[in-house]
């Protein structure tokens, strides 16, 4: 891959193993040019983290942050700040919604849920856009990650499937508030990939099944797929490009059948 992110500083969030959505868009920032500064979530991920960080060099910037806690955001954007003077690209690939909730019916979501899935899946976009932005000063590019049962009913995806309509509608309305200061916001909406998020979900397997005999292309997506499309949407590339929710899906949504 030519370096088209040369020069270009990254913050991502989100990485929790080798497997996460993440890491394979880091990765492929990392490859087109991007120097990379990471968050982890908690005490737990810590070290997985700092392992992978260091794969692009010692030095690589990492620093705790929990996205539903205002005082850890800005202060991991302090630390940010102590690190370089400028952010160009900004990767948000965090969801959560208690896993009750992902288990029968929408219906029952409770309140507390339906908050924390909210607060986690879409709110935060916003909070880490608006401690980001004031660092964009040479405009940039912010990347968050979404998923079909935002649109459609995809049967468990319950909660989570309307915070991703809220984080889709978050996207439209950051790249309008953000586009005078060539700041674009753009969702991935990704097919299913086995990551730490995905596993434990019962029927994931034949959710990957249903993909590979019922999709367009008739396979499941990679994640060097979505690093291609992050490293689009991060370079001149996708420079007319803001407000969108692209599809690395397989063709899956295309489907009327
Ligand atoms: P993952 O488990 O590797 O990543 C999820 C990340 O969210 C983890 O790093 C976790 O630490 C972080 N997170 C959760 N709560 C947090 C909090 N309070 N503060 C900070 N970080 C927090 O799984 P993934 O599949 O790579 O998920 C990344 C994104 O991709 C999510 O937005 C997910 O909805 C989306 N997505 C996943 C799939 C899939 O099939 N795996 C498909 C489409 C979209
Ligand atoms: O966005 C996601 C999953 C996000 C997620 C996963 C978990 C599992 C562990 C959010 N919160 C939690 N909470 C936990 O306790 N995906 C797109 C992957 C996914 O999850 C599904 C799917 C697909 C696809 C859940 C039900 C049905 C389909």
């Amino acid at each position: 891959m030519s370096r088209v992110l040369e020069g270009k500083v990254g913050v991502v969030f989100g990485v929790a193993n080798k497997r996460s959505i993440a890491w394979g868009i880091a990765q492929a920032w990392a490859q087109a040019g991007a120097k990379l500064i990471f968050n982890y979530q908690g005490e737990r991920l810590k070290e997985n983290v700092e392992e992978l960080a260091a794969t692009f060099g010692a030095e690589t910037p990492v620093a705790p942050c929990d996205v539903s806690r205002d005082e850890d955001i800005a202060r991991f954007m302090d630390f940010v700040k102590s690190k370089t003077p400028r952010v160009d690209l900004l990767l948000h690939s965090v969801a959560f919604a208690p896993k009750e909730a992902l288990e029968g019916n929408f219906l029952d979501t409770s309140r507390e849920a339906f908050r924390v899935a909210h607060d986690i899946s879409a709110y935060s976009l916003v909070a880490v856009t608006r401690a980001a932005a004031p660092l964009m000063a040479g405009g940039g590019s912010v990347v968050t990650m979404s998923y079909y049962g935002a649109e459609k009913v995809v049967p468990h995806y319950n909660v989570m499937g309307v915070a991703k309509a809220a984080l889709e509608a978050s996207v439209r309305y950051l790249a309008y508030d953000l586009g005078p200061k060539k700041v674009r916001v753009n969702a991935i909406s990704a097919g299913p990939v086995n990551t730490l998020a995905a596993r434990g979900i019962s029927g994931f397997s034949a959710m990957l099944s249903h993909y590979e005999q019922h999709a367009p292309l008739k396979r499941n997506i990679t994640l060097e797929e979505l690093g291609a499309m992050g490293v689009f949407l991060a370079s001149d590339g996708g420079a007319g490009v803001t407000g969108q929710t692209l599809y690395v899906d397989s063709g899956y949504s295309v489907m009327g059948m």
